[in-house]
């Protein structure tokens, strides 16, 4: 039974790895939505799950089971893509596994191991989100939320947790090395990212400053602050970026998402905004470029969403979310990776041409119906006497 159940559940592994992805049929000139996910926690290899000496496991049971495999940093190198994505297991714990691909698109490939990050946080009780950013420095940085207990949460509050960014770095996604975690004024902070370059000679962060680990409250939106010393990273001042705005897409919060993306425009940013309705927070993927020299000046911002979570996309462990934190752009083209629901990994594909049509050509949230209808009308007299 063991031989046939273990070569049965190969094979539909080996399947999976090797099935070929399919653009889906839905068009808007921006972006490609892939047909099948990229990574899902099928993806998984089986000695993750299973026992396979079949001595200590002759029902071939899953001993470890995994939850979700979703919001994942990215990073080309050598030509190939690499995802370090959140693998969520069966006890709610998060951890950190690279997954590499020759087209960005399909065959994504688990390596044997997880990433084991340098136990140097004893209250850290769970690690997730990681932002891949090749510096100028030579490191490759992954920054990810590092979430402990609330060491100040009244007696039986067992929810209340504080949100930290942890930072590491590497050369070749095996050796990681950590350095402390970053120092804001902020209580908490989650979706920090790690600007590529520096700026007059410092290291820059996008900041998302929240007062609890939920709600960010007085926190305005994204920020962007600098640090002198990544090895002791601090950041004295935080400036706003991409605020939140009443009755838009970001207005509960939002958060950075992608590293941005350098073109002779201006950074591309791909980020996440998040509204409040009555069947709970839906999370949207938005867009904004900033200024070149400036890159904490936004010099376009597109109104609404670019990727909001459409058909299966919307259920899953947290419904109705979509969010990035990784996308990889290799000669022009972009590659955005994104989560549906906490649940699984989709690739949409794009060109820096096209985003940046999208982002100067479309017109900012007018704000009021009555301005948006009018954004509209406008359009449409203008097709309508090319008739
Ligand atoms: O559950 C949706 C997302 O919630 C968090 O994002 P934010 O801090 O903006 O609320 C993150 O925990 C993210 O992992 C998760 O996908």
């Amino acid at each position: 039974m063991f031989n046939e159940l273990y070569k049965r559940e190969l094979e539909k592994y080996n399947a999976l790895i090797l099935r070929k992805n399919e653009p889906s049929d839905e068009y808007n000139g921006i972006f490609t939505r892939y047909k099948y996910p990229v990574l899902t926690r099928n993806h998984v290899p089986l000695f993750w799950k299973y026992d396979l000496d079949q001595k200590t496991n002759p029902l071939f049971i899953e001993r470890m089971g995994i939850n979700g495999v979703f919001n994942s940093g990215a990073v080309e190198l050598n030509g190939k893509f690499y995802l370090v994505a959140r693998v969520e297991g069966a006890d709610r714990k998060s951890f950190f596994a690279v997954a590499e691909s020759d087209n960005g698109i399909d065959n994504f490939r688990f390596w044997d191991l997880p990433v084991e990050l340098p136990d140097t946080c004893p209250e850290e009780t769970n690690v997730y989100d990681m932002r891949l950013t090749k510096h100028e420095d030579g490191w490759i940085y992954g920054v990810f939320c590092s979430e402990s207990k609330d060491p100040e949460a009244p007696k039986g509050d067992l929810s209340s947790a504080v949100a930290k960014a942890g930072i590491v770095r590497t050369k070749d996604l095996k050796i990681w090395e950590r350095l402390p975690n970053l120092r804001t004024v902020s209580p908490q902070q989650r979706n920090v990212v790690l600007h590529p370059e520096f700026i007059n000679g410092k290291y820059a962060f996008y900041t998302r400053p929240q007062d609890g680990f939920i709600d960010t409250g007085s926190g305005g939106g994204i920020c962007f602050g600098l640090c002198d010393d990544i090895e002791n990273a601090s950041i004295e001042e935080e400036i706003l970026v991409s605020p939140r705005v009443y009755h838009t897409i970001t207005e509960s919060k939002n958060g950075a998402g992608a590293v941005p993306i350098k073109t002779e425009k201006g950074w591309i940013h791909i980020a996440h905004g998040v509204r409040n309705t009555a069947a709970g927070l839906r999370y949207v993927i938005y867009l904004f470029v900033t200024d070149l020299e400036h890159p904490e000046k936004v010099i376009a911002a597109p109104g609404g969403y670019l990727i909001a979570p459409f058909g299966e996309e919307r259920v899953g462990d947290v419904s109705n979310v979509v969010f990035t934190n990784g996308a990889i752009e290799k000669d022009g083209k972009v590659y955005i990776y994104y989560a549906s629901s906490d649940t699984r990994l989709h690739v949409a594909t794009t060109t820096v041409e096209r985003l940046i049509d999208y982002a100067f050509n479309t017109p900012a949230d007018g704000l009021r119906s009555v301005d948006c209808v009018k954004q509209r009308v406008a359009l449409i007299k203008k097709n309508l006497q090319l008739k």
